[in-house]
């Protein structure tokens, strides 16, 4: 990426000297451990403490993606004049939008977004809680047409695909899975949850609220807080493999399977700003390169990134 519009950034968002700081990447810490998920059952009420404390924190903003891209290098020049900003780095993607009465200082800085997510496992779920920094919560799509359970892009997300085959499978078909929650409570509406299995080529999506049984027992609880937003869910196994029961008894103490998340933060309009982990615009598809994780006892320790499995990724990139 060249300099000289970074510093423009810098000059139009006023970036407080601390965040500059962070730039330099030297000492640069991965958040987010070496993809080890711990075996873990929470209970899944909303108060998200217990996920916190017990499953595995994975953590991306703004202000990381610069000092990623400053390290390990940008994949596309960016884009920082537009109401859309671009940044891209190896396998992070920051492309926040400027919404109608958002703050143009708070705008892709990280109290615009900072994700905070936590994972854990037991035989029967696959749990996730998030507790998010955001300006605007975003639960209410463009209705101006009418309601639009689909459009998923227009609200807080939570969003990851799944490949079950570790990396060694296509990238549409059984082994693919989207699995989508907004901060709501399951029976809020019927886009609080969304699954999207593939099969040759083709995705089947199913929101919870036109078929909550689809669901299997999955459950969501959400809303916003004093920071943002939060939500914790239990997603079935059973309900992740319903394309691929073959390979359902591999769930265990070892399992790996690749993931990547897309996070729309749309702060209250019509057109979505998001962030990408585990890819960008450009590799959204290539899953052998999405982040690896692996099911196991315990909590793994933090590994710093030239150690883990991103950080050989992005050696081979430089
Ligand atoms: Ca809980
Ligand atoms: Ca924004
Ligand atoms: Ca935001
Ligand atoms: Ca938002």
């Amino acid at each position: 990426m060249k300099r000289v519009p970074y510093l423009a950034l810098v000059g139009l968002t006023a970036l407080a000297t601390a965040a500059s700081a962070q730039l330099m990447g030297n000492g640069v810490y991965w958040h987010s451990g070496d993809g080890g998920i711990p075996k873990y059952t929470p209970k899944v009420d909303g108060n998200v403490s217990d996920l916190e404390a017990g499953g595995y924190h994975l953590s991306w903003k703004p202000s990381d993606i610069w000092a990623w891209g400053d390290k390990y290098g940008y994949t596309q020049d960016s884009d920082l004049i537009s109401r859309r900003i671009r940044v891209y780095a190896i396998d992070v993607d920051n492309n926040l939008y400027l919404a109608d009465g958002e703050d143009p200082a708070e705008n892709g800085t990280d109290v615009d977004l900072t994700t905070n997510y936590y994972f854990s496992w037991d035989e029967n779920n696959f749990y996730v809680a998030a507790n998010n920094i955001d300006n605007h919560y975003d639960v209410v799509e463009d209705r101006t047409n009418g309601a639009n359970d689909n459009a998923f892009w227009q609200r807080d997300t939570f969003w990851i695909t799944f490949d079950l085959s570790d990396g060694t499978g296509a990238n549409n078909t059984n082994n693919i899975v989207d699995f989508r929650a907004a901060p709501v409570n399951a029976n809020d509406a019927a886009f609080s949850m969304q699954i999207q299995h593939f099969q040759d080529g083709t995705g089947t999506q199913i929101n919870y609220g036109d078929d909550p049984d689809y669901f299997l027992g999955a459950q969501l609880f959400g809303g916003p807080n004093s920071t943002g937003y939060y939500l914790e869910s239990s997603v079935p196994w059973d309900l992740i493999f319903l394309f691929d029961p073959d390979n359902r008894n591999r769930v265990g103490s070892g399992f790996a399977f690749r993931g990547r998340f897309i996070i729309p933060d749309p702060d209250g309009d019509n057109l979505y700003g998001q962030t990408y982990f585990g890819g960008d615009q450009t590799t959204i598809g290539t899953n052998n390169k999405w982040p690896r994780f692996i099911l196991q006892e315990d909590l793994s320790v933090p590994t710093a990134v030239e150690e883990s499995t991103w950080g050989t990724v992005k050696k081979l990139s430089q």
